[in-house]
């Protein structure tokens, strides 16, 4: 049987080494039995002729979306990373998604993109609305793991359960939810930790970073299981 191919979003390493997709998502696609495949963030003029060639996608994490595109501060100083192109490419991408209904597991910045491309906005820098009594990344910026509570009626409950833990690297999160977005997960300060829409059955969206535990963490690798048995069919 074919494997189903698996298509994961990249981010800019330098100009020298160009679009490139941390191995820790690629081994969890491959031991879930998928065929990886890279998209460049480079331009979004080829987002048809992806969505023939790949039956499912990962919607990596990496830098912040700028803010303009959800009318928050662009001018935060804790704002990192961001992309015109990929920027492009990712809002293209995810409108093209949710159109056809193709299976994806977005995480931490592809929730994000998700929810942007939906209308809503986000937290710039989170520690300004929430504090630090839970860290959502380590003060070195390096993954810090915290529990996620998860509504027992979603459909992320029958995947993971009501408890997790999770790996958590990210500085922003949901503000205003876009449209038809359902909050269904939170860490113990109340910020959103995953969300649902009701009509997009084949769409699982995580704040958190499943493919850093997924090695040792059978729970976190069931989203990637997931995933490619979604693209299977
Ligand atoms: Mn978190």
């Amino acid at each position: 049987m074919k494997k189903p191919v698996i298509g994961l979003t990249t981010y800019m390493a330098t100009e020298t080494y160009g679009w490139h997709t941390p191995e820790l998502y690629i081994a969890a696609v491959v031991r879930a039995g998928g065929a990886p495949v890279l998209l460049p963030g480079y331009s979004h003029d080829g987002i048809d002729a992806w969505l023939e060639a790949v039956d499912g996608v990962v919607l990596i994490g990496g830098g912040d979306i700028n803010p303009a595109h959800y009318g928050g501060d662009a001018q935060h100083p804790t704002l990192y990373g961001m992309s015109e192109a990929r920027d492009a490419t990712e809002l293209a991408l995810c409108r093209a998604l949710l159109q056809h209904k193709v299976p994806t597991l977005a995480i931490c910045r592809g929730l994000q993109v998700i929810n942007t491309v939906l209308g809503g906005s986000l937290h710039v820098h989170l520690p300004d609305v929430v504090g630090e009594q839970v860290l959502h990344r380590s003060p070195e910026r390096t993954p810090i793991p915290h529990g996620v509570e998860i509504d027992a009626g979603s459909r992320l409950a029958g995947l993971l359960g009501t408890q997790v833990t999770t790996a958590s690297f990210h500085h922003q999160a949901i503000d205003r939810l876009g449209q038809g977005m359902k909050a269904v997960a939170w860490a113990p300060d109340g910020v959103i930790e995953a969300v649902e829409l009701a009509d997009q059955e084949q769409l699982v969206m995580v704040q958190w970073h499943p493919e850093i535990t997924a090695t040792e963490d059978g729970t976190q690798q069931g989203l990637f299981n997931w995933l490619v048995q979604a693209a299977r069919q």
